[in-house]
């Protein structure tokens, strides 16, 4: 019989060597003179593979032993970043491969670096999505993400000469991941198009004809930290159901034969590169079908096992839906229960909405859903019934409650009247979901007020709630800042903090300590330090060590406005001018860094870019100021860039409108690693300054409230303007900026003037101030020191631990589950 191979797994340096040799020789069939990094990099990665598949399979064994409730995290976005570093930590067996590298003639940190990142995400919300599985097997909570596997993920961003975005194809795949597994065997067949009918009174319909696509799993081991919990996410690659079409190929029509299969494949080619604003394209619902049928189908199989009826689905299975995007899940579910199982419609219905949970992470209108009626019809005529017939229910009941309020079924359908008609995705989420949550306190309540106000009526406030988002200390401090994790540790005696982040709390009695406050001004410096070597080695700036260093990174967005950043940067940079060498002496020098993605149809987004790379490159030439203010745009901001540009911040950026930005999570990275935050009173920023108090934290700008009324009063042309942003904009239009160009960012400036949608001009005043406050408290840097380590000790409740834990309890009614047993 077979046998586990337990005893090959152990961590001594010299196993570790031979388990490296043996991939390399039989795996790689490589022969020991020729490995170069790339092949040590892989070889060594799947030995620590083999060590994750074996906690993993205990865990799944477990879990399946158990029939445990498992939750599963349907998001067409997971931001894992690199896996091989996370995994050495988390297995605690960095040490001994940095060891056995080195004896094997290669250096560990080269090796990590061979690493492609994990792309598979636009931003915050794919990258949560990657926190909260982390979190999962952490917390010992069975869980499953399903998501896509692009082989193209996120496009890399170059510049161009002139300081413009282009975008670079990021076939990631192209060297092999060591750290998925194929399984074959668990692929299952998808319908498109083709032909449905209705059963008679909520009967069985059918679904006939059409396409099928396969659709097969890869899966990725998430380990816990100190864990054996291993979690996994499994991510559906589309194929052709026969690689070719035989008879076509026989008749000499070869590429005819394939080019059924290569459609197919297209399915999951490439992820949508935008956020925030609706594409519309087919094969974006063509992605959110294959994706969540082929998740069902699966989840489906797995509970069938349990031989339980159909009744107990809910008690075995919670869906927490990322958005509205996996929203079709519910029509799907619904067809499988009425269609294939034979339940009646208002049992199905009942299972359905005991068994999905939806998180918005939205209030931009511009980012909610709908789908044409047609193009549903089309691609799905079955659920498109479902649909109907689900909506039918809904808005009879609705009359029930508000009888004769037309107005009122108008605006709460699930259909938008309007040529064409649209599938309105949020409406079909919330009615089809046991719970719908925002995801941070402010947002939670425009959720409620702005988005769903008739449902929140109609529902009931308990149908609504807030989980605050969390970010993972193991990435996010333990992995990225192991000078400042070093000294933490050192300081409360044990690792403890890093799986109950509360404990940092306990650091608020070294604040006044004066020898931690050297340690931890010089761990600041060592992340300073990595951070200027990076920037010199990717760019042509010479950067000023001491500098603050002040960073904004994020996807390119008006509404997160690095626009007013940027303008007061120019601002900061004409005040320097007029000053005498004397003067400036006294000015606190400053590093302003700048990162992040435009949508590649963003026009006004990518105009921001040029307007960064164009002010960079004339303060950077300017010899009488660069020591004083530098700027650097740094190219293709990802989860690894992030690693590096965190630990080294004094303060981060989080500037959105008020009422904008749903809550943000790189906040909570940047105070986690000991910088201040510079915000307005936004998303979970608001939650950061009542954690760490608002004397450690630089906040200004216009409260949610009084948006409404600052945009009438621009719409009425009543807006005034100061004169220190006018002084600003004029240095533009002269084309001091723009070699001359004077024009070239007038569509900017001109939506300023027009309406100023994003409020720049009644915050700029009151941002420049507080830039003046940062100066200020820069200064002073003992007490500065004592405002980050207060800062720190106080981000435990931003811990994604206590998000899912808060899910399992209040939400999905999951159990953690003790492994070992
Ligand atoms: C929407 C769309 C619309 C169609 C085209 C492709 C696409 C891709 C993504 C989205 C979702 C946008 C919502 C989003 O990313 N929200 C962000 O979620 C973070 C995690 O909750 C939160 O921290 C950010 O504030 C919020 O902007």
């Amino acid at each position: 019989a077979l046998k586990s191979n337990e005893q090959q797994l152990t961590n001594d340096v010299k196993d570790v060597n031979a388990q490296i040799s043996r991939h390399v020789e039989f795996t790689l069939s490589r022969q020991p003179f020729n490995v170069d990094e790339l092949a040590m990099y892989q070889a060594s990665a799947l030995s620590v593979r083999d060590k994750l598949v074996h906690n993993w399979n205990k865990t799944q064994t477990a879990h399946t032993e158990k029939k445990v409730k498992r939750v599963y995290y349907f998001s067409l976005e997971f931001l894992l970043g690199r896996a091989y570093d996370n995994a050495l930590l988390n297995l605690d067996i960095k040490q001994s491969y940095d060891e056995s590298l080195k004896q094997l003639g290669f250096s560990l940190e080269d090796v990590l670096d061979v690493e492609r990142d994990m792309g598979l995400g636009n931003g915050g919300l794919g990258r949560l999505a990657a926190c909260y599985l982390d979190s999962t097997s952490t917390c010992g909570i069975p869980a499953w993400g399903y998501t896509l596997r692009y082989s193209n993920g996120i496009f890399k961003q170059v510049l161009s000469s002139k300081g413009d975005q282009v975008e670079i194809p990021d076939p990631w795949l192209e060297s092999g991941n060591p750290f998925e597994v194929p399984r074959l065997d668990a692929a299952v067949e998808i319908k498109l198009y083709g032909q449905a009918s209705r059963g008679e009174n909520g009967k069985a319909g059918t679904w006939t004809g059409g396409t099928d696509i396969l659709a097969v799993p890869y899966d990725i081991p998430i380990p816990g930290f100190r864990a054996t919990a291993t979690n996994t996410v499994r991510a559906w690659r589309s194929r052709g159901k026969v690689s070719f079409d035989l008879a076509a190929f026989n008749a000499g029509a070869y590429d005819a034969a394939v080019r059924e299969a290569e459609e197919a494949e297209t399915i999951t080619r490439v992820l949508y590169p935008s956020e925030n604003h609706e594409a519309g394209k087919t094969l974006r619902l063509k992605q959110q079908y294959f994706w969540t049928a082929a998740s069902l189908h699966d989840i489906c199989r797995r509970f069938r096992k349990l031989r339980e009826p159909w009744s107990a689905f809910p008690d075995y299975v919670a869906v927490q839906l990322n958005d509205t995007h996996p929203t079709l899940a519910i029509p799907e579910l619904l067809r499988i229960l009425v269609d294939e199982e034979g339940q009646e419609w208002d049992e199905a219905w009942s299972i359905v909405r005991r068994t999905f949970f939806y998180t918005c992470h939205t209030l931009m209108p511009e980012a909610l859903e709908t789908w044409s009626v047609d193009l549903v019809g089309w691609l799905l005529p079955r659920h498109l019934q479902i649909i109907y017939d689900i909506n039918f229910h809904f808005l009879a009941d609705v009359e029930r409650k508000f009888p004769g309020d037309r107005a009122r079924l108008a605006r709460m359908s699930l259909i938008e009247e309007g040529s064409p008609k649209r599938v309105r995705m949020s409406h079909l989420a919330v009615i089809g979901s046991h719970k719908v949550n925002g995801v941070a306190e402010l947002h939670s309540e425009l959720v409620q007020s702005q988005l769903f106000p008739d449902f929140v009526e109609y529902l009931g406030r308990d149908h609504f709630t807030n989980v605050t988002n969390g970010i993972t200390a193991r990435r996010w401090l333990y992995q990225c800042n192991p000078a400042l994790s070093t000294l933490i540790t050192k300081a409360l005696g044990s690792e403890h903090w890093v799986t109950h982040l509360d404990e940092l709390k306990k650091l608020q009695k070294f604040a006044k300590n004066e020898a931690f406050k050297k340690e931890w001004a010089a761990a600041k410096q060592v992340n300073r330090n990595r951070l200027c070597d990076y920037i010199e080695s990717t760019t042509e700036l010479k950067v000023n060590r001491k500098a603050l260093i002040d960073i904004q990174v994020k996807r390119i967005h008006e509404y997160k406005r690095q626009s007013l950043n940027i303008l007061g940067v120019i601002y900061r940079y004409l005040q320097l001018k007029k000053m005498s060498p004397e003067e400036r002496k006294r000015v606190v020098p400053r590093l302003s860094v700048f990162g992040g993605k435009a949508a590649p149809g963003y026009y006004m987004a990518k105009l921001t870019i040029r307007l960064i790379t164009a002010v960079s490159k004339v303060l950077n030439a300017d010899e009488e100021i660069r020591e004083f203010l530098n700027v650097a745009f740094l190219a293709d901001y990802s989860v690894s860039l992030a690693e590096i540009l965190i630990p080294a911040s004094d303060i981060s950026e989080h500037i959105s409108t008020a009422g904008t930005e749903a809550s943000g999570t790189s906040n909570m990275k940047f105070l986690l690693n000991g910088g201040l935050l510079l915000g307005t009173v936004d998303g979970a920023n608001v939650e950061l300054g009542q954690a760490a108090g608002e004397e450690n934290c630089f906040f200004f700008g216009v409260l949610e409230p009084d948006v409404r009324e600052l945009r009438l009063r621009h719409q009425a042309g009543q807006a005034q303007y100061p004169p220190q942003l006018l002084e600003v904009v004029d240095a533009l239009r002269s084309g001091q900026f723009s070699a001359g160009e004077g024009d070239l960012f007038e569509p900017l400036l001109s939506t300023i003037f027009n309406g100023d949608f994003y409020l720049l001009s009644d915050d700029f005043l009151s941002y420049l101030e507080a830039q003046k406050m940062v100066d200020a408290a820069f200064v002073d840097t003992s007490s500065w020191v004592e405002k980050c380590i207060n800062t720190t000790a106080c981000m435990g409740r931003f811990s994604s631990d206590r998000a899912v834990q808060q899910y399992a309890e209040e939400i999905w009614n999951v159990e953690p589950v003790d492994i070992s047993q």
